[in-house]
């Protein structure tokens, strides 16, 4: 099982790499860390298990998060919709997305984080991500809103990224150009 001890923290370099891909189909090794992954995100969402590991609840985890620079990201969670989505993803790219920006009103954050950093997080409103699941399916998810918010974030880790790269430095919550808040849980 995944607990917090094992979350690498801002400052290591790992969290800045870029990611290799998993190569395809994957090794019963990669399933059983995006599982553990996938299971992680759901611990963090159970009462018990939060109060039994001390967990901090989340939304997803990218394999950098772990220790693990390969291109591969859980996500568990239900939209504004009451549509729920739960995924391992192998490989997943962001085929297209919106020129419209999307953002969480209270900021973002992240596992990876031990600190409040304060200000908006400009994302795509819609993207097109093409991936392949923890089943082996080659799947082409259309999402908006909170969703693609979500997937932005973990994509990001695979990239190096971290969400206060995006933050405008000189006003935190400027909200973008052509933007509407995301309909938040
Ligand atoms: C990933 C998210 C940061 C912004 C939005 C949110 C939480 C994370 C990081 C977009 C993606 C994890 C991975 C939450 C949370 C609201 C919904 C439903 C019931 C608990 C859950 C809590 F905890 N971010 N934390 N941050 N990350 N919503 N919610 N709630 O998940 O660093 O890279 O279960
Ligand atoms: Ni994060």
């Amino acid at each position: 099982m995944i607990a917090m001890d094992q979350i690498i923290r801002e400052g290591d370099p790992i969290l800045r790499q870029k990611t290799e891909k998993v190569e395809l189909p994957a090794s019963e090794e990669d399933k059983e860390t995006l599982s553990e992954m996938l299971q992680f995100v759901k611990n963090s969402q159970d009462d018990e298990m939060v109060k039994k590991y001390q967990l901090r609840p989340g939304v997803g985890l990218a394999a950098p998060q772990i220790g693990i620079s390969k291109r591969m990201l859980a996500v568990h969670f239900t939209d504004f919709h009451d549509k729920s989505y739960s995924y391992g993803l192998f490989n997943p790219k962001i085929l297209s997305h919106s020129v419209e920006k999307t953002y969480l009103q209270n900021g973002e954050g992240c596992l990876s984080v031990d600190r409040d950093v304060p200000g908006i997080v400009p994302r795509y409103a819609r993207i097109t991500v093409k991936a392949t699941t923890l089943e082996g399916e080659e799947v082409k998810l259309r999402l908006k809103g909170y969703a693609a918010i979500v997937l932005q974030h973990e994509i990001d880790h695979l990239d190096g990224v971290m969400f206060y790269d995006h933050i405008n430095q000189d006003n935190p919550f400027q909200p973008p150009e052509n933007s509407t808040p995301a309909e938040e849980m």
